[in-house]
This record gives structure tokens, C-alpha cells and sequence, in this order.
């Protein structure tokens, strides 16, 4: 973990609500949040949160190709040594609090500034099956498609068409369900943010986006969104540099066992 990156337009973004000088003072004087990251889908779908409720947040790259992962001040926060990750020094009552996985990260996040995460029961009840859908089902298939289409040494035909098929369906899956509603659970919400970066990287998943107009559609809404466009234009230099054929990186991210 090196590196501190400051996203300026968050940072400026310091959200005193009308009506109150002293929360404005309180707001300006609390520290940021810390989203430990890389430009990952999984990454992504906390940065674009962050932007969407214009949080005042820094960047604290992980970088993942080199180990960075496996830091101790890492894994206090993360112990699962996967970003994202976030400590927000105003946490409940007050005091800091650190948080890992990424579902779990956007229902504290609306949580906290009340958005895009509705309180009324049945809305929220939606919210989180398409939530859990993405975490349990869209992502880890997806991972597995990617994996074993582009960094497996060897092209394994079995694996590529278990998992391409498995997002070809659930991708089907999301288009049904968008044939009806704008958003996955009616309005745009964290389910959204959640699936977003998934249908993102659709070719590397061995699917067409055009094969799911209603999908396609909700991808487009989606992506022109400024708050969407600003979480995505956020560079880590050293990221565009990996060499995922590199077996100093391979070493590093595949075939780690408990330590
Ligand atoms: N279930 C986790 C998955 C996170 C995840 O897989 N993160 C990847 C990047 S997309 C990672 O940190 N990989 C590091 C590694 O493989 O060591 C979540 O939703 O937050």
C-alpha cells in the first residue's frame, strides 16, 4: 500500500447540508474516508458510491500485482487480503470504523448518507437480492470466466464453458428483469453499483452486449452518469502497468493457499 491519492472533486464535494453551520463545520473538519482500491470491478463499485454521494474520500492504491494485499496494516482492515476496502474515521458513535467486502461496504455506505439504499422494507428486501445476487452469483462467475479464459496457463475448454455459459445466463437473468423496470430493484440503487463493472468487462466475459438490449440499455444509463464517469476516470499509474504474464504478478495473485 503506498501512494495517497486525494480525488479532488470528492474532496470539494464536502456536503454541508443547508440549514446548519455547525454540521457544515463538523463536516469540513472530519477526515475523509479511506477507500483502499485498485481499478477493478470490485473496486469500481465503491468509488462510484463514493462519487454518487459525494463523499469527501481518498484513494489509497493496493496494489495487488505486487503483494500489497498481504500488508498487515492491510489485512487489519481486510482480512481476506481483497480490496475494496474502507475506514471511516466518523463511524458509528463517532469513532472509526473499517470495513471489507464490497456488499457489505455499500450497505454501510447508504447506511450512513441515506442514498440509494431505500429504508422502506419491501424496497430495501429488493435492494439486497440483487445486492447478494451480484456478490454471490454475477461476480464470482464472472472472476471464473475471466480467469480461465485469459490468465489460465493452459485453455482449459470445460472450465471456459462452464463459467462463460453460467454470465451468459445470468446476464440473461438481469435483461429479463430490466425488460420491466429501469434499475434492478425498480430505481438506481447499490444493486446497480454492485453489477455495474461486471457488464462493463461483458467481451472479456466471452458475451455481446448487444445479445441483451435490455442490459445494454441499463449499461448506457448507467455509464454516462458524471458520477459514474468521474469514479472510473480515477488513475492508478501502476495498474495499466501490470503484466499479468509476468510470473513475478502470477505468483502473487494465483494459486495462494492459507497462511
Ligand atoms: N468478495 C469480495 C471480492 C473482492 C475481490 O475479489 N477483489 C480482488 C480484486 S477484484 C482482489 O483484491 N484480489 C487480490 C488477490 O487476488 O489477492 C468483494 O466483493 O469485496
Amino acid at each position: 500500500m503506498k501512494g495517497r491519492r486525494k480525488n479532488s472533486r470528492a474532496s470539494s464535494a464536502v456536503a454541508a447540508k443547508p440549514g446548519s453551520a455547525n454540521t457544515a463545520r463538523k463536516r469540513s473538519r472530519s477526515a475523509p474516508i479511506e477507500l483502499f482500491y485498485w481499478p477493478t470491478p470490485n473496486g469500481w463499485k465503491i468509488s462510484i458510491m463514493l462519487e454518487e454521494c459525494g463523499s469527501r474520500y481518498v484513494v489509497r492504491p493496493v496494489d495487488i500485482s505486487k503483494g500489497e494485499q498481504f500488508a498487515p496494516r492491510f489485512l487489519a482492515v481486510s482480512p481476506n487480503n481483497r480490496i475494496p476496502a474502507i475506514v471511516d474515521p466518523a463511524g458509528p458513535n463517532g469513532r472509526p470504523i473499517s470495513v471489507f467486502e464490497s456488499g457489505a461496504i455499500l450497505q454501510y455506505l447508504g447506511r450512513k448518507t441515506g442514498k440509494f439504499y431505500p429504508r422502506d422494507e419491501r424496497d430495501r428486501a429488493a435492494v439486497e437480492e440483487w445486492l447478494f445476487w451480484q456478490v454471490g452469483g454475477l461476480g464470482p462467475m464472472a472472476g471464473q470466466a475471466n480467469h480461465f479464459r485469459r490468465y489460465a496457463p493452459r485453455q482449459i475448454e470445460y472450465a471456459i464453458d462452464r463459467y462463460t455459459n453460467e454470465v451468459n445466463r445470468l446476464f440473461g437473468v438481469m435483461n429479463t428483469r430490466l425488460a420491466k423496470r429501469d434499475f434492478l430493484a425498480g430505481r438506481y440503487s447499490i444493486a446497480d453499483m454492485a453489477s455495474f463493472g461486471w457488464v462493463k468487462l461483458a467481451e472479456r466475459m466471452g458475451q455481446n452486449l448487444s445479445d441483451f438490449p435490455h442490459l445494454h440499455r441499463w449499461f448506457e444509463t448507467i455509464r454516462v452518469r458524471p458520477a459514474v464517469k468521474r469514479a472510473l476516470a480515477i488513475r492508478v499509474e501502476a495498474a495499466s502497468a501490470v503484466d499479468i504474464h509476468d510470473p513475478k504478478v502470477r505468483a502473487v495473485l494465483f494459486g495462494q493457499r492459507a497462511r
